[in-house]
C-alpha cells in the first residue's frame, strides 16, 4: 500500500488567463499534479466552483480560499490514506464537503485533488493512466468532435450556436481522423480568408469569423469538407452544440436568429438544418429544465445523436430522470460538473448500461492537463470533444491520444460511432 503523504495546491492560470487550481499529491518523494478546468456556458445544476468573489485582486476570480482548504482540511484528512483506493479518497472528499453541490470546499478544489490522486496511483504502479479506468483490455480510440467554428459565449461574432463541429466518421485510425480534420481546417481557413473574414480563433480554437448567421457557418464547413475531398454526411459529419440554456426566455428560443420563437417553430428549423446539412449530432438543443421539448425532438429524429450536457451535468440523478423521459441518446461527460473521478465513472458506467453514447469533454477554460484523453480511452467512450486543432490546451489532448494509439500498436482500434 502506498500512502498519501502530502496534498498541496497552488494558483495557476487557464487558457482564458483566469486563475485556477493546480493540486500536487505526494507519496513520499513521488508526486502528480492536476489542473481544474472551468466553463463559460455552465448549467445551473453543476457542482459549485469556488472563487474569491469578494476580493478585488483578481477581479473576484482568484481561488485562494479553495486552495487554503486543500492545503489545510483536505491535506489533513487524506494524510496516510491508501493512495490506490480512489473510491475511499473520493468518498472522504464528498463527506468532508457535506453539501449537494460541493459548495463548502468547492468542486474545483475537490476535483483537482481527485484527479491528482488517480494520476499518482497510476504513476506509482507504473501503468499507463488509460489502463486504470473501467476497461481492462480491448482499448479503443474515441472519434474527435472538433469544434472548428466558435460562436455563442465562446466568441463575440454574433453566431447564435456555440459550437460547429466536425466528426471524421470514416476514419479507420485516430491518426487518420486527425489528418481528415487537419485538411478540413486548413481548407476552411482558406475559404474564410477568401470571404475577407478574420481567421482569428475563439476560446476553443475554432475560427470565430464575424458572421451572424448559423447557415452561413454551415455553408462554409460543407465547402471545406468538399474541398478536402470528403463527402459530408458520409466521410465526415457536422455536429452542433447549441448550448440552448443561453438562448432561452419565457418558453421561447432564439437559436436560428435573434428573434425568440416557439418550441414548435424551433423544432421545425432544427429538422430543416438536419436534412439540409446532414447533421449527425446536436448537443443541448433545449434548455436544462425543458424536459418536454427534449422528448419531442427525440421522437422526431432517428439517426441523430442527441447529447445532454447542461441537461445532465454529469449527474447520476439527472441522467436517470432523462432516461425515464427519453430525453437523449448520449451524454457529455465533464469531470468538474460533478467533482470527483469516482462519481464521473459511475455516471459513465450507468450511461453505457442504458445504451447512451458517452462523450468525454474539455471545458472552454482549460489547460495543458490531458487527463480526459486517458479517461476517454479507458472508459470506452465513443467520442471526445476537445476543441479545434489550435491552441495548445486543445491540441495537447489530441497529442496524448496519438501517444496512446502508438502505445497500443497493432491493437489500436477506433470505437464505434453507430
Ligand atoms: C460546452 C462546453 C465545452 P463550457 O458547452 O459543451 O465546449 O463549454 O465549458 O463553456 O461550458
Ligand atoms: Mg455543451
Amino acid at each position: 500500500m502506498n500512502k498519501i503523504t502530502k496534498v498541496h495546491s497552488r494558483q495557476v492560470f487557464d487558457s482564458r488567463g483566469n486563475p485556477t487550481i493546480e493540486t500536487e499529491v505526494f507519496s513520499k518523494n513521488i508526486s502528480a499534479t492536476a489542473i481544474c478546468p472551468s466553463g463559460a456556458s455552465t448549467g445551473t445544476y453543476e457542482a459549485y466552483e469556488k472563487r474569491d468573489t469578494k476580493s478585488k485582486k483578481y477581479l473576484g476570480k482568484s481561488v485562494f480560499n479553495a486552495i487554503k482548504l486543500v492545503n489545510s482540511k483536505i491535506s489533513k484528512k487524506l494524510k496516510n490514506k491508501n493512495l490506490h483506493d480512489q473510491k475511499l479518497i473520493d468518498s472522504l472528499l464528498i463527506k468532508l464537503d457535506g453539501t449537494k453541490q460541493k459548495s463548502n470546499l468547492g468542486a474545483n478544489a475537490i476535483l483537482s485533488v481527485s484527479i491528482a490522486v488517480k494520476k499518482l496511483s497510476a504513476k506509482i504502479k507504473k501503468i499507463p493512466l488509460y489502463k486504470t479506468f473501467l476497461l481492462k483490455n480491448n482499448f479503443k480510440l474515441p472519434y474527435p468532435l472538433m469544434n472548428i467554428i466558435n460562436g455563442g459565449v465562446h466568441a463575440n461574432n454574433g453566431l447564435r450556436i456555440q459550437e460547429f463541429m466536425i466528426r471524421p466518421d470514416k476514419a479507420k485510425s485516430f491518426s487518420e481522423a486527425m489528418r481528415m480534420c487537419f485538411l478540413i481546417i486548413q481548407n476552411l481557413k482558406i475559404l474564410i480568408k477568401k470571404n475577407k473574414l478574420s481567421t482569428s480563433v475563439g476560446d476553443e480554437g475554432g475560427f470565430a469569423p464575424m458572421i451572424n448567421n448559423n447557415e452561413k457557418a454551415l455553408d462554409l464547413i460543407v465547402k471545406a469538407i468538399n474541398k478536402s475531398g470528403f463527402k459530408n454526411g458520409k466521410d465526415v459529419s457536422i455536429c452542433l452544440d447549441v448550448a440552448a440554456n443561453e438562448l432561452f426566455k419565457d418558453a421561447n428560443y432564439s437559436i436560428h436568429s435573434k428573434k425568440f420563437i416557439s418550441v414548435e417553430k424551433t423544432i421545425k428549423k432544427y429538422l430543416k438544418i438536419i436534412n439540409k446539412y446532414h447533421i449527425k449530432s446536436i448537443e443541448d438543443p433545449f434548455s436544462e429544465n425543458d424536459w418536454v421539448s427534449w422528448n419531442k425532438l427525440m421522437k422526431l429524429v432517428s439517426n441523430v445523436q442527441i447529447v445532454g450536457d447542461d441537461l445532465y451535468v454529469t449527474n447520476l440523478e439527472r441522467l436517470k430522470k432523462g432516461f425515464l423521459n427519453n430525453s437523449s441518446n448520449a451524454i457529455l461527460i465533464k469531470l468538474n460538473q460533478i467533482g470527483t473521478v469516482s462519481e464521473t465513472l459511475e455516471v459513465i458506467r450507468f450511461a453505457q448500461i442504458i445504451g447512451y453514447k458517452t462523450i468525454i469533454s474539455h471545458r472552454s477554460g482549460d489547460s495543458e492537463d490531458t487527463f480526459i484523453s486517458d479517461l476517454a480511452v479507458g472508459t470506452n467512450s465513443n467520442q471526445i470533444k476537445t476543441g479545434s486543432l489550435a491552441r495548445s490546451e486543445r491540441v495537447a489532448k489530441y497529442n496524448q491520444l496519438i501517444r496512446i494509439e502508438e502505445d497500443l500498436g497493432k491493437k489500436a482500434k477506433m470505437n464505434k460511432i453507430h
